[in-house]
Formats: C-alpha cells, sequence, structure tokens
C-alpha cells in the first residue's frame, strides 16, 4: 500500500510510522488518520514486527485537526467524519504503540500520542489542550486520557486553559515515560520499541492488554481479567520457556506460541 501523508519505515521487529505534513505542522486531517489506522493495523498483523512507533518530526508530533477543514463544518458533518472511529482501531491494535513526541503535541496530536501506550519524549515536547480557545473542547479522549493519566488538577488546568506541559512536567506528571535529548529521542524510542519486541509476543499481548483495563474497569473486575490472562499463559510454550530458561540460567527463546 502507497501513503501520502505518513511514512512507513520497517526496521524489523520495529516499525515507525511517521506523520508527514511538516508544513502543516503534522495536522491530522482524515486523510492522515485513515492512512495511520491502516498502517497500524497492516503492521499488527505482520508477524515480523513486534513493536511500533508512532511519530512526527522534530517541531511537531502533531498540531491537533486540521482547523482549516473543520472551520466551515456543520455538527452533522462532523458528525459523519467518524473521526472517533480511526482512535478507536487504533485502540484495538494489539501490539504495543509508542508515541516519540517531539515539539507540539497539540490538541488531537496530544490526543493521538495519549492513545498510544506510552510516550517517550524530546526535552522540547510539549503537551496541551487548546480546543477551548477555538470555542470547543477536546473531542478524542483529551478530556479522559488526560485527566486518568495527570489527575484532575492538571487536567482541569490545560483543558480549561489550553495552557502546556512542557516535556519535564508531562514525565513528572504521569503523561510520559521517559524523556531524551530532542538530538536523540528518536533512537531512544526504537531502543525501547526493540527491547519491547525482544519479549514473548502473547505475553506482551495480554499485559498491554492488561494495563489498558485498568482504565476500563474497576478493580475486582480488573484483577478477575489480569487473574485469567495469567493463567492462560501457563497455556503457552512461551511462558514454559521463560521460567525453565531462567531456572537452567540460560537465555528464553520465544516461539510466539
Ligand atoms: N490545523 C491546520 N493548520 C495548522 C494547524 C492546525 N491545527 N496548526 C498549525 N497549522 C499551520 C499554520 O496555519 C501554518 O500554516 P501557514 O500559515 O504557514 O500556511 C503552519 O502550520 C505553521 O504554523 P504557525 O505559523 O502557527 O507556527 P508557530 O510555530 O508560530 O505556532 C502553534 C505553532 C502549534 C502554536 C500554532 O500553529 C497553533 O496554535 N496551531 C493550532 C493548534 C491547535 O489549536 N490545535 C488544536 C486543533 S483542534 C474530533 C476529535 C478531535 C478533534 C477534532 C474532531 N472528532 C471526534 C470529530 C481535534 C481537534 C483539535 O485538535
Amino acid at each position: 500500500m502507497t501513503y501520502e501523508l505518513i511514512i512507513v519505515q520497517s526496521e524489523a521487529p520495529i516499525a515507525i510510522v511517521q506523520i508527514n505534513r511538516p508544513r502543516q505542522l503534522n495536522a491530522l486531517n482524515s486523510q492522515v488518520m485513515q492512512e495511520m489506522t491502516s498502517a497500524l493495523e497492516t503492521l499488527d498483523n505482520d508477524a515480523a514486527i513486534g513493536c511500533m512507533i508512532v511519530t512526527g518530526d522534530e517541531r511537531a508530533f502533531g498540531a491537533g485537526a486540521d482547523i482549516k477543514d473543520m472551520a466551515d463544518a456543520t455538527a452533522v458533518e462532523m458528525l459523519q467524519r467518524n473521526w472517533i472511529a480511526y482512535w478507536d482501531r487504533i485502540k484495538h491494535i494489539s501490539k504495543p504503540v509508542i508515541a516519540a513526541v517531539s515539539g507540539y503535541a497539540v490538541g488531537g496530536g496530544c490526543e493521538l500520542a495519549m492513545a498510544c501506550d506510552l510516550i517517550v519524549a524530546s526535552e522540547s515536547a510539549q503537551f496541551s489542550q487548546p480546543e477551548i480557545n477555538l470555542g470547543v473542547i477536546p473531542g478524542a479522549g483529551g478530556t479522559q486520557r488526560l485527566t486518568r493519566a495527570i489527575g484532575k488538577a492538571k487536567a482541569m488546568d490545560m483543558v480549561l486553559t489550553g495552557r502546556a506541559l512542557s516535556a519535564r512536567e508531562a514525565e513528572a506528571n504521569g503523561l510520559v515515560a521517559r524523556v531524551y535529548p530532542t538530538e536523540v529521542y528518536l533512537d531512544e524510542a526504537k531502543k525501547l520499541a526493540r527491547e519491547i519486541a525482544s519479549k514473548a509476543p502473547v505475553a506482551l499481548r495480554f499485559a498491554k492488554e492488561s494495563v489498558n483495563k485498568a482504565f476500563e474497569s474497576p478493580l475486582a473486575d480488573g484483577l478477575d481479567f489480569e487473574r485469567k490472562l495469567f493463567y492462560f499463559l501457563f497455556a503457552t510454550q512461551d511462558g514454559h520457556e521463560g521460567l525453565k530458561a531462567f531456572v537452567e540460567k540460560r537465555k528464553p527463546e520465544w516461539q510466539g506460541k
């Protein structure tokens, strides 16, 4: 498949999906979202790939939804564009997805980063939900995922004023997992992706699902879900291989079975 607004690079066992609208600061439109979700789904079905990175460029991860595209849209047109379906498709990717963020992660850009499983940021990254300054509110998870990540006080501050969090603030408040100097953030994200991709694939998939479950269920249900996945892993070859390799003091060899 050929893409116009994203660049997909496969560096098995990882792959990088880069938004490529630098002149618009990687603002997201339907075509970008369509291409990105299709690329992630294709990579999710590629046995050679274990972890994906979504990124922009040094200046902007993404400056949000394309404002020019939305300026004259009616409510019904916005509804019919069914934008939120793209975020749902990203949510259903089974392999881990890292957002490697530098520069602006604004509005839908911040929401896209939060829809990934973890965020690696450059020191120049800044995260904001400035929709209030456009007379609207975040519409792709900005009031929900952000609040779960950083808590009510900081989320209210950001969503009611539009103020940005620096990379360091975002890390201190639990939005970002790791921060690196701008020159190396993408290399570091790739290293992390390779480390993740080296783990047992089924366990990786269940680990991601189980952590994500914590955002969507009461504790008792989440614990129950986790326990069932845990038992299931004892029915996999890799589950036994990992335990035996430890006992035999050798490196495990994963089969993905
Ligand atoms: N859309 C379109 N073009 C954008 C853009 C955007 N979001 N952000 C920047 N650009 C364009 C600028 O218009 C400019 O283009 P030219 O004038 O050169 O043609 C170029 O990118 C460079 O931008 P600036 O000259 O403004 O660059 P600066 O460094 O001075 O400023 C900035 C960078 C990021 C602070 C500034 O560009 C800015 O404030 N941009 C807007 C950021 C913003 O408000 N983003 C939130 C958009 S609303 C939905 C769910 C979610 C959403 C929508 C629907 N559904 C469920 C239906 C999401 C909504 C949003 O994200």
